[in-house]
């Protein structure tokens, strides 16, 4: 395998286009031959973290532990695409910290969308349960999202097509001669 690996983590809100994204550059990268696996909810909170929920406890493990399955397939050249709420900075801090002591790329992706925008497109329809006070802890509804301050991309899902997003993330992943 010719290639370094890195994570790249996508953060946001729920509904803000991470994992659509994250689908569609493990596609592009798939084409061009490039080894990645995707973390998201659905190979993660179902199965290895299936014993937590939203406490802030909770999504501390969560990251904690999706930081270190991040950083075991790093140790093996692929490239990962975690796509996580972690609201959280001090949490994704912790994740960056492990990457950085490790000497490996970890390049933080702000999934930017205005909580309006998220809260519009509620393709779950858990925003309308949050407001109704039926999910307790919603993030941008009655738990916190604390934006990066230093993430290494911005991507706007509301004003940029899929295509540009793609074309973003590759250019960048090229410029640090990880493809
Ligand atoms: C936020 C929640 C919650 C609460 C369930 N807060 O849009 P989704 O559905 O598919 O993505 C959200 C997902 C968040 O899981 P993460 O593991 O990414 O969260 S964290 O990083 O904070 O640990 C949403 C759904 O699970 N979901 N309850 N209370 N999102």
């Amino acid at each position: 395998l010719k290639q370094k690996g890195a994570t790249l983590w996508f953060t946001g809100l729920s509904g803000s286009g991470k994992s659509t994204v994250a689908v569609a550059l493990e596609k592009a990268l798939m084409d061009k031959g490039h080894l990645c696996y995707r973390l998201d909810g659905d190979n993660i909170r179902l199965g290895i973290n299936k014993n937590l929920g939203f406490s802030a406890e909770d999504r501390t493990e969560n990251i904690r532990r999706i930081g270190e399955i991040s950083k075991l397939f790093v140790d093996t050249g692929v490239i990962v695409l975690s796509s996580f709420v972690s609201p959280y900075r001090a949490d994704r801090d912790i994740v960056r910290d492990l990457h950085v002591a490790g000497d490996m790329d970890f390049i933080e992706v702000h999934v930017d969308v205005p909580l309006e925008v998220a809260e519009e497109r509620d393709p779950k329809g858990l925003y309308k349960k949050a407001r109704a006070g039926e999910i307790k802890n919603f993030t941008g509804i009655s738990d916190p999202y604390e934006a990066p301050l230093k993430p290494e991309l911005v991507l706007n899902s509301h004003e940029q097509s899929l295509e540009e997003e793609v074309a973003v993330l590759l250019e960048m992943l090229a410029a640090r001669g990880l493809i």
